[in-house]
């Protein structure tokens, strides 16, 4: 099999390490991953604000889209007779879709937890929904989903202990039954399973154990970043990593800050999402290599410089940071595409430059770089 051919199995191959942090591609039929990875957040079949071709010049290999969002606005059936997820929102790279348990908690009402699974009320219109493992893998496979996430429990933090136990020996119960309703998708198509166990360092032990017993083709580590300090999360990721198979892949849900990112990478974490690059784009924060800079503050009134001249994203590079501020005063839709398209290249920028230390061996320095880049600001 020659380099571009595309593989027809999932499969995870490791280039080279630093330390802890590795680097890698994920490979799916419908191409690879360099890892670490960063996933654009498309939750209802679209990466707010950008088109899907500005997506992948950042340098993204994969998008995530979300079960719960989905099933209640366009509707998993609706979505497989148009022909699947791909090609609804014109994506042909890999999706990853997660399972709907963590937006369940955090974003549905009256919501109610069984061994069966999770009953709840839409936020759309307020309509009863059920789900359980079953449907959740079976929705991920109607949208035709290449990474699948079995349906877990996630508790915010802080929790009591019992509270984090109970909710990770659900979730490893219906990890049991996500894999058994996964058997009859396609091959090449994968399901990984998701440690939960809170801020205990034993439950997480124990969450990451089983699961690995459960032989999945990768390890999702939920439950962080849910009011915790950052600290805390990782220290966890800490606990969890080594009872973690180090020939699969890795993923830290819904994280982070470009910091979370680094300071996970180095404790062996290779995937991650989060709405942060988008959600800030629509709120005028820009993430860049001289920190943070928020687009409504009257300093840049009058600032005729980029955000960025160094950048090949034109809209780190083209753009003043006036008219950038000009168009969120103005509350102008493009002003919240450009910031979303310049943090998603951002972010795109960090994971390829963090690929590139870890496989030369410098992956320490090329963080403490970084950070003194954010420190040291523009001004
Ligand atoms: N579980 C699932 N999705 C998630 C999380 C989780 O714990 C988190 C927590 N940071 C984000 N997204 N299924």
């Amino acid at each position: 099999m020659t380099s571009d051919t595309p593989a027809d199995t999932f499969s995870f191959t490791l280039s080279a390490t630093d330390g802890a942090a590795r680097t890698g591609f994920v490979s799916t039929p419908r191409g690879r991953i360099r890892t670490p990875a960063f996933m654009p957040v498309g939750t209802v079949a679209t990466v707010k604000g950008l088109y899907f071709d500005q997506v992948k010049a950042a340098g993204a290999d994969i998008v995530l889209g979300n079960t719960y969002h989905l099933m209640l606005r366009p509707g998993a059936e609706r979505v497989a007779k148009l022909g699947g997820l791909h090609k609804f929102m014109r994506w042909d790279g890999p999706i990853l879709t997660d399972s709907g348990g963590f937006q369940v908690m955090s974003l549905s009402s009256l919501r109610k937890m069984t061994e069966q699974g999770v009953t709840f009320r839409s936020h759309v219109d307020g309509a009863y929904h059920e789900m359980s493992p079953e449907r959740s893998v079976e929705i991920q496979g109607l949208l035709g989903a290449d990474i699948q996430m079995q349906l877990d429990e996630c508790v915010r933090l802080p929790c009591t202990d019992e509270e984090a136990e109970r909710a990770m020996r659900l979730s490893l119960r219906w990890a049991e039954r996500s894999k058994r309703a996964f058997e009859t998708q396609p091959k090449g198509r994968a399901l990984f399973g998701i440690v939960q166990g809170g801020a205990v360092p034993a439950l997480r032990v124990e969450s990451a154990r089983a699961l690995a017993d459960m032989d999945f083709p990768g390890y999702s580590i939920g439950g962080l970043a849910v009011g915790e300090p950052q600290e805390v999360m990782l220290a966890m990721i800490e606990t969890v990593a080594p009872h973690l198979p180090t020939t699969k892949p890795r993923y830290l849900m819904g994280v982070g800050t470009p910091d979370d990112l680094l300071e996970s990478v180095a404790r062996g974490i290779d995937m991650f999402d989060c709405v942060m690059p988008t959600r800030s784009g629509r709120h005028a924060l820009a993430f860049t290599r001289f920190g943070r800079i928020n687009l409504k503050n009257a300093r840049h009134a009058e600032d005729p410089r980029p955000l960025d001249e160094e950048s090949d994203c034109p809209a780190l590079r083209d753009y003043s940071r006036a008219y950038l501020h000009h168009l969120v005063r103005c509350e102008e839709m493009l002003g919240a595409m450009l910031i979303s398209w310049a943090n998603i290249h951002y972010y795109q920028q960090l994971m390829a430059g963090a690929r590139a230390a870890i496989a030369a061996g410098r992956y320490a320095d090329y963080v403490a770089e970084t950070k003194a880049g954010w420190a040291r600001g523009d001004l």
